[in-house]
């Protein structure tokens, strides 16, 4: 059994779920909106549930770091 874009096999009944890093609305797509959710959530809310999504430099901390990173992938910079 291979995930969804055929990158690894697994041998059980579970595969890799392929996650968009950033994609913190889980659409398929990094935009603007999931920079807003980030920012609202993560940053200025208290929601640390779902923000792993967010950190873009994997180095387990979500901060503005992060931000001007999504920001840069979503301008294409
Ligand atoms: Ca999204
Ligand atoms: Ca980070």
């Amino acid at each position: 059994m291979t995930d969804p874009d055929g990158s690894r096999s697994d041998i059980g009944a579970n595969y890799f779920s392929y996650i968009i890093l950033g994609d913190c609305n889980s659409d398929n797509t990094v935009n603007v909106i999931d920079i807003v959710n980030i920012i609202d959530g993560c940053i200025l809310g208290d929601s640390l549930d779902s923000c792993s999504c967010g950190d873009m430099n994997s180095d387990n901390i979500l901060n503005i770091v992060d931000i001007v990173l999504l920001v840069n992938i979503v301008l294409e910079i």
